[in-house]
This record gives C-alpha cells, structure tokens and sequence, in this order.
C-alpha cells in the first residue's frame, strides 16, 4: 500500500533524469548523500523502444518490464540502488504503467515486439484498443478531451502508446509484479508518469497490490476546468504539482513580491503535504512554461526560493544540455554514456548554493515562514521561525538593506556562497544582497570567519 508522505527527515530529491545507473550511484555517495538529499529520482528502468540513442522520449515507451535498458542492466540498476541506499539516500523509480510502446519492433534489451503484442507479457486484448471503446473512433486523445470525458482521456491513446485495459485483473497483475521487483530491488517509490491518463480507482488497487509502503507521487498535470484533477488522485498517493513552477517562471519574470502567499490558496494548487515541487522537469524544461536551465540566474535563484519555501517537497531537477528539443542524452551506441557536469550534463544540484540550501530546507523543517520583507519588486526576504533567514535579489543591481532575520545574534555563514552575515541583538542584519544573488544563515551553522565578499550570481 502506498504511503502519503514522503519518508525520513531529510526529503530533497534530486531528479538525475536520463542518467545511467552507475552514474546515479556515484552521484549518490560523491555528492547527493554529503549535501543531504533524501533521494533521487531515477528514469524509467524497464526495457523499452529503441531509436538508438537518438531521442530521449523512447525510454517513455516500454517494450517488456525486464530491466535492461539504455541506463544499464539489471545488476547495475540493483547496484546503483545499494549505493544510494548506503549513501543514505531513497531511491524513485519512474514508472511508465500506462501504456506500453506505440511505434517500432526492437528494444534496448533485445526483445522484438509489435503494437499490442508484446511476447510473454501483453497480448491485444490487454488494451483498451481491443477492449473497450475509448469514445474516439480513432482511438487517440485529442486536445479537446481534456476539457470533456475522464473516459476520452483515461480509456484513449496518448500519442497513439498502446493503453493498457487497467481495469483487468492480468494487466494489474503484471503492473503490480513489475512494481513489486523493483521492491525487490530496494526501490523506495515511484514517481507515476502519466497517471492522469489512468483511472485513480486502477491505480489505487495497483498500488494496493504493492508490498511494503512506498512513496507514491503521481504525475496528473492540472488545467483548469478539465474533467480529471490532481485532487482525484491525492487520496491514493501524492501529486506533482505543476502549477508551482508556471507561478515562479511567472513571478521571476515578473514580481517576486507577489510570493508572499504561495501556496495552497494559488489557483490550481495542492495542499502542500501532497505536493512534490520542482522549477523544471524534462517535459516542462522543453516547453514556454517553466524555467529552465536556459533562464540561468532566474532559474537558479527559483530553486533557493523552492528549498526556502514552506510547501511541498522538493525537487531539484538535472538533466542535460540539449539544444535540439527531442535529442537524447550522450551515449554510446544507444546506451547512455556516464555523466560528466559540464560536459554534456547540466549539474545544478551539485551547485554550492543550491547544496547549502538543501542543507537549510532540512535544519528548517517545520518552522513557519516569518519575517516576510519585500523591499521591491526583486527582493524579498523571509524566515523559517528563528532557524533560517533567506535574502533573494533578482534585480540587475545589487540591494542593500536591513533585515529583521529572526534568528539569534550571532556571525552567520551565508550557505549560498559564503562569506559572513552579522545578526545583531535586535535580530537585524545589515546586508548587500548581489545582484542575481542570495544570502541565506542557519541557526547554528555560525562562523568566526572575517566577512569576505562573495558573489553567487549562476555561472
Ligand atoms: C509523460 N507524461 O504523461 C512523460 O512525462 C512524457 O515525457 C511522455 O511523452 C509521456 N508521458 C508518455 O510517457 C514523451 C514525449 C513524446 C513521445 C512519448 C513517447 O514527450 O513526444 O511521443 O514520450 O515516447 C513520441 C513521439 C510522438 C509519437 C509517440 C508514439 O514524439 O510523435 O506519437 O512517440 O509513437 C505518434
Ligand atoms: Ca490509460
């Protein structure tokens, strides 16, 4: 059964999309254990569709549930997750249980297959194509469904993928067996992609056949008006919250001073305890809606704001640099080759900021937001009780105030980029805050340095 909240104190998840499994491993123990993440996400880990390196989307197109694919094996997958584990990190799978692939005949793992027939695992009657009318004679999802019938949305095909009949006793069965030996494997959770094409009452008996009690967050993209919700699905596990980074791309291109009320009461949004956050992600960083990488400082400071903020857990999302939208990651004859930062891979959670931050959302944990200030359209600052204080400039000039921080007096590492903050009795500190530029203190994380300059602007 699935559990409602992610586990342990420490709740970060770097997103390592399209990273192969020894690279995730290394990543876990060199880097994303010392910072303090709580897990990482992993790509689809079954076998799929083989455009040979090509494309990144053929990993969203499953062939078979064995686990070979262009990420690793089956030994390296199991591998990555005991070094991850020790690294003291959970470990997320991403599971494509919708459908299974649309297009081609011949997988990562060798396997041949055709539409609907999959040998040894799915035959047509396993689709809603053989099974039930979806209610378009074309069997396809169209843009007008959303706004129409759960049925055109949940019992159609999304992009012409094979939509398995997950109202049948085999195919919750197979669904159920391929989650559970990823269980088997030490997998902590699973985030659920496109589960907004999946009817919540399938899921929640899936997910009842799963043993122990995973994560479970789910990926049901809101819009407003459509016919199925991210509330429907909040019962039977957590939601990833899309409206969340379409406010920040919003805001940081606009008004910051407006992110005084982020939350549940925001138009679309999920009750923070049911919502994982994130700036990108590897659809929305390809879209006009979010930030990305490609906003440098804008996206950068979006994701301090995030591990500052008191909704939701958080995501920090790394993928690769690409400049071609539908491009695949580096590889090697298909399979991807081992990630190396800024050559070819986008490092953000590496980034000292964004560490010191993950450091900050676990030493805050619980501690509402206080001491909101908001000198000007680009600035604001705020605390989390008397444990955190956080100054954000988003201007193109540098800002120099006096903060009420809330925290102890006290001399105070900035984790964001070092150098020292000076809280004095009144709980004040007189600061320049960079341009594109952060300042954030922890109680306890003090320091007898003398005050060095610094510059966090993104690099
Ligand atoms: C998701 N969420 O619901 C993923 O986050 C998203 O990245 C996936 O789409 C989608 N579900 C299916 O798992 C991606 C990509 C699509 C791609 C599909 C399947 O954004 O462009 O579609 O994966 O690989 C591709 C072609 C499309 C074709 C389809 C089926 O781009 O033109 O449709 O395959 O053959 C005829
Ligand atoms: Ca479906």
């Amino acid at each position: 059964a699935a559990q409602a909240a992610p586990p342990g104190d420490k709740d970060v998840i770097a997103n390592l999309w399209s990273w192969n499994w020894n690279s995730v491993a290394r990543e876990c123990s060199g880097h994303l254990g010392p910072a303090g993440y709580g897990g990482v996400q992993v790509s689809p880990p079954q076998d799929s569709l083989t455009r040979g390196g090509a494309v990144w989307w053929d990993v969203y197109q499953p062939a078979d549930y064995t686990l070979t694919s262009k990420f690793g094996n089956e030994s390296q997958f199991a591998a990555m997750v005991r070094t991850c584990h020790d690294a003291g990190l959970k470990v997320y799978a991403d599971a494509v249980i919708n459908h299974m692939t649309g297009q081609g005949s011949t997988s990562y793992g060798g396997r041949s297959f055709g539409k609907y027939n999959y040998p040894g695992l799915y035959s047509a009657n396993d689709f809603h194509y053989y099974s039930e009318d979806c209610g378009n004679s074309d069997n396809l999802i169209h843009d007008g469904d959303y706004g129409g019938s759960a049925r055109n949305v949940q019992n159609c095909e999304l992009v012409g993928l094979s939509d398995l009949e997950t109202e049948e006793e085999y195919v919750r069965g197979a669904i159920a067996g391929y989650l559970n030996r990823l269980v088997a494997l030490g997998v902590d959770g699973f985030r659920i992609d496109a589960a907004k094409h999946t009817n919540p009452g399938d899921l929640g008996n899936i997910y009842g056949r799963v043993s122990g009690s995973p994560y479970i967050y789910q990926e049901v993209i809101y819009g407003g008006g459509e016919a199925v919700q991210p509330g429907q699905y909040t019962g039977i596990g957590d939601v990833l919250e899309f409206q969340y980074g379409r406010y920040l791309r919003e805001k940081f291109y606009g008004n910051i001073a407006d992110l005084r009320t982020f939350g549940e009461t925001w138009g679309g949004m999920q009750p923070g305890g049911k919502s994982v956050t994130f700036v990108a992600n590897h659809d929305t960083e390809r879209g006009t809606t979010a930030l990305s990488y490609k906003d440098g400082a804008a996206y950068r400071l979006a994701n301090l704001f995030q591990l500052a903020w008191n909704y939701g857990t958080p995501q920090v999302y790394d993928g690769f640099t690409w400049s071609d939208r539908e491009a695949g990651p580096p590889h090697s004859g298909g399979f991807v080759t081992d990630a190396v930062c800024g050559s070819g891979w986008e490092c953000l959670h590496r980034d000292a900021a964004i560490t010191g931050m993950v450091g900050f959302h676990n030493a805050v944990k619980g501690s509402a937001v206080a001491n909101w200030s908001a000198p000007n359209a680009n600035v604001i600052a705020f605390s989390r009780g008397a444990k955190g204080w956080i100054t954000i400039n988003n201007g193109t000039g540098s800002y120099a105030g006096t903060f009420a921080t809330g925290l102890p007096a006290g001399t105070y590492t900035n984790v964001t980029g070092g150098g020292t903050v000076t809280v004095n009795a009144s709980g004040q500190a007189a600061v320049s805050v960079p341009a594109k530029g952060s300042i954030a203190i922890v109680a306890g994380a003090t320091s007898s340095q003398a005050p060095v300059t610094f510059n966090v602007n993104a690099s």
